[in-house]
């Protein structure tokens, strides 16, 4: 069977968390996977758990426009068509106020969760307009919605997930091309030991004797987005655990 007779999904951040869940799941569903990241072992690894018939890895980040560019050259080469592209790969760094956060975790965030995302998009999508067939899948966060103390700068950045799928639905209204964006409350993943710097006891302290979204959950609701009916675009998905609520507002002296 030639590679496109099966559907063809790239996940960016496949090396863990949501975007290992989800190239998991598309690919013991007969999706072809495309997985990009930049940890190499990590990668090498999903290799082995999904089988090279099913997957092809590409040490991959998606900041640097000269992978966007070989990624597109590639798929160009092996005529591939991406009928799916989970632009996953993000990323929060830091709980501090605004005042005394780190410009460079700020720009980190902004490259990775805005840049990384629209410029990964921006390559896609023509191929997908061709050819009247495609989906973008988008990871934003309830901290796009909801404000919260330290969430600062990468609310700011989900805010804009949320909003520029918006205004993707809006271009691509009469193209065939999907736009949804899944909006994730808490979910136990690598996401605060990359939020804390590496601290293991920090970040385990966020799932104790709680109940969190797993990442088979996520992978759950892109895969389902992803197979409805032609016809039926989702917009977005917001989903928390059962065991996360809202705040009240605060009012202070
Ligand atoms: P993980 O830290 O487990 O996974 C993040 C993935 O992103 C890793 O595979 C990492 O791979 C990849 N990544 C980070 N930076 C880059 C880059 N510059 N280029 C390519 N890949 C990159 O976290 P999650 O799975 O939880 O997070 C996935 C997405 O979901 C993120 O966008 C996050 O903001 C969002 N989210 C997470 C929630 C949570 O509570 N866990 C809730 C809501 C949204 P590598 O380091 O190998 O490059
Ligand atoms: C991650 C969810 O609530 O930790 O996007 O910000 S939260």
């Amino acid at each position: 069977m030639s590679e496109q007779k099966r559907k063809v999904v790239v996940v960016t951040g496949a090396s863990s968390g949501f975007g290992k869940a989800t190239a998991i799941k598309f690919a013991q569903q007969g999706w072809y996977v495309i997985a990009l990241a930049r940890r190499e072992e990590r990668l090498q690894e999903l290799l082995q758990t999904i089988g090279e018939e099913q997957c092809e890895i590409m040490v991959f980040d998606v900041c640097c426009q000269t992978h966007i560019d070989s990624l597109v050259k590639r798929l160009k080469e092996k005529a591939l068509h991406v009928n799916l592209l989970v632009n996953n790969a993000g990323l929060a760094l830091g709980l501090e106020s605004a005042d005394k956060a780190s410009y460079d975790d700020w720009e980190t965030m902004v490259d990775t969760n805005i840049k990384g995302l629209i410029y990964m998009t921006r390559a896609i999508l023509p191929s997908m307009v061709e050819a009247k067939n495609g989906h973008i899948i988008n990871l934003g966060s309830i901290a796009g919605t909801y404000a919260y103390p330290g969430g600062n700068a990468y609310g700011g950045t989900k805010a804009f997930v949320s909003q520029f799928s918006l205004n993707l639905r809006a271009d691509l209204a009469g193209t065939g091309v999907r736009v949804t964006n899944i909006e994730p409350g808490l979910a136990e993943t690598e996401f605060s030991l990359v939020r804390f710097h590496g601290n293991k006891e920090k970040a385990d302290k966020v799932y104790e004797n709680v109940q969190a979204l797993t990442a088979e959950d996520i992978a759950e609701s892109i895969f389902w987005s992803a197979n409805q009916p032609p016809h039926v675009n989702v917009n977005r998905i917001e989903l928390m655990p059962t065991c996360q609520a809202f705040s009240p507002l605060s009012i202070t002296q």
